[in-house]
C-alpha cells in the first residue's frame, strides 16, 4: 500500500514558512466568515470551512506550477488563496459582492477560474473526480509534464463516480491524484458507517495505482506524499491514491452545532492541531522567531480587515441584474479579462 520510493525530503526554509503563512491565513480567514459574518447576517446560505485539516491543500497545493490545476472541495480555501485568488475576491464572493468572481450570484467557493488553474467546485458530490480525470486528460495530450490535484471527503469516496475516475486514471494513466480527507464525518455520518476498510488507501491498488494514508494534520507528511505523487503523474506513471487522515473540527456547516461528534474527541483532535505542530517545528529548526511569527500574525489580521471593509463597501449586484450571466449566454462574464479585484 505504501509508496515511497525515494527519501522523505523536507521542503526549504521559504516553503515552510509559505505554509505557516497560508495555514494561518486560511484558519483566520475562515473563522472571520463562519465565527463573525455569518453570525452578524451578513453572509447568505451555506458557510462550509477546513478548520483543523488546512494541512491537506496547503501541504499538496503548494508544491504545483501555474500550469497545473485543482480541483478544491467546500473544505480547501487555502487552494484558492495558494493559485492566487486574494482575500479581496474572497471576501468580496462571500459577501455577494458584485465585484466578486461570481457578481454576487453566489456567497461561497462555487468559483473557479482556469486561467488560474482552479476548477470551480461542483456541489455534486464526487462528480468532481471525472471532471478532474477530463482535465488530466487534457493536459496529459499537451505533454507538458501537468498534473491535477483533486480533492474529496470520506463520504464522497463512497460515491460512484469516484469509482469510475479512479478506474478511469488508472487505465489511462492520467497525471491526477487523488486527496481524500478523511476527517471522520460525513455531515452527521461518522466514517465506521460509511465503508467497512480500515483505511481508504486500499482502494488504490484495488484500482492499479499506488495508494497511501498519512496523518492529515502533519504538513510535512501530507507535502512529502504529494510530492512523491506530483512526481510520479509528472513523469507519465499515472495516478495516486493519498488518504489524509484528519479530523473535522467544526459541525458541517455553521448551522450545524455537531452535538452528533463526541467532545471528548475533538479535545483530542485538538492536541494535534496542524498549526500548532508547524509552528512549534519551525521554532526549534530556529527557521522563525516567535516575534516574527507575531508580525505575520498581526500582518494577517490587517489583510483580513482590509479585504472585509472593502467588500462591505462594495455594492451587491443590481438586481434586475442576477438572473443575467449565470450560464454562459450573451453575457458570458468568465470569458471577460481582468474581472479578478487587484
Ligand atoms: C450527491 C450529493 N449528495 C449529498 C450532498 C449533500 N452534501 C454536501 S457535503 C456532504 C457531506 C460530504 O462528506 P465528505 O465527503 O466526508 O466531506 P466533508 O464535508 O466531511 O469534508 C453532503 C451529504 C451533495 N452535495 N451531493
Amino acid at each position: 500500500m505504501a509508496t515511497r520510493t525515494s527519501k522523505a525530503r523536507s521542503p526549504d526554509a521559504v516553503t515552510l514558512e509559505r505554509m505557516l503563512y497560508f495555514l494561518k491565513l486560511t484558519r483566520e480567514a475562515e473563522w472571520r466568515i463562519d465565527q463573525v459574518l455569518y453570525r452578524q447576517g451578513k453572509i447568505l446560505g451555506g458557510v462550509y470551512v477546513g478548520r483543523g485539516q488546512e494541512a491537506i491543500a496547503v501541504g499538496s497545493t503548494i508544491q504545483l506550477t501555474p500550469s497545473d490545476v485543482v480541483v478544491p472541495t467546500h473544505r480547501d480555501f487555502s487552494a484558492f488563496l495558494i493559485r492566487g485568488f486574494s482575500l479581496r475576491e474572497m471576501f468580496a464572493n462571500w459577501l455577494g459582492r458584485a465585484n466578486g468572481p461570481t457578481r454576487g450570484r453566489d456567497g461561497s467557493l462555487h468559483f473557479g477560474d482556469m486561467q488560474r488553474g482552479v476548477v470551480a467546485i461542483i456541489s455534486h458530490l464526487g462528480s468532481w473526480c471525472p471532471v478532474a480525470c477530463g482535465v488530466a486528460m487534457a493536459l496529459k495530450r499537451r505533454g507538458q509534464g501537468n498534473v491535477v490535484l483533486v480533492f474529496f471527503g470520506d463520504g464522497t469516496s463512497s460515491e460512484g463516480d469516484v469509482h469510475e475516475a479512479m478506474n478511469w486514471a488508472a487505465v489511462m494513466k492520467l497525471p491526477v491524484i487523488f486527496m481524500c480527507n478523511n476527517n471522520a464525518f460525513a455531515y452527521s455520518t461518522p466514517a465506521e458507517k460509511q465503508f467497512a476498510v480500515k483505511s481508504l488507501a486500499v482502494r488504490g491498488p484495488a484500482y492499479g495505482m499506488p495508494g497511501v494514508s498519512v496523518d492529515g494534520n502533519d504538513v510535512l507528511a501530507v507535502y512529502e506524499a504529494a510530492r512523491q505523487a506530483i512526481a510520479r503523474a509528472r513523469a507519465g506513471r499515472g495516478p495516486s491514491l493519498i488518504e489524509c487522515k484528519t479530523f473535522r473540527m467544526a459541525g458541517h456547516s455553521a448551522h450545524d452545532a455537531a452535538e452528533y461528534v463526541p467532545e471528548g474527541l475533538l479535545r483530542q483532535w485538538a492536541r494535534k492541531d496542524p498549526i500548532a505542530r508547524l509552528e512549534k517545528l519551525l521554532l526549534a529548526r530556529r527557521i522563525l522567531t516567535r516575534d516574527r511569527i507575531r508580525e505575520m500574525e498581526q500582518a494577517i489580521q490587517k489583510e483580513i480587515d482590509e479585504a472585509v471593509a472593502l467588500a462591505e463597501a462594495s455594492p451587491l449586484p443590481e438586481p434586475a441584474s442576477t438572473p443575467q450571466g449565470v450560464y454562459c449566454g450573451t453575457d458570458c462574464w468568465w470569458e471577460k479579462k481582468n474581472w479578478a479585484i487587484e
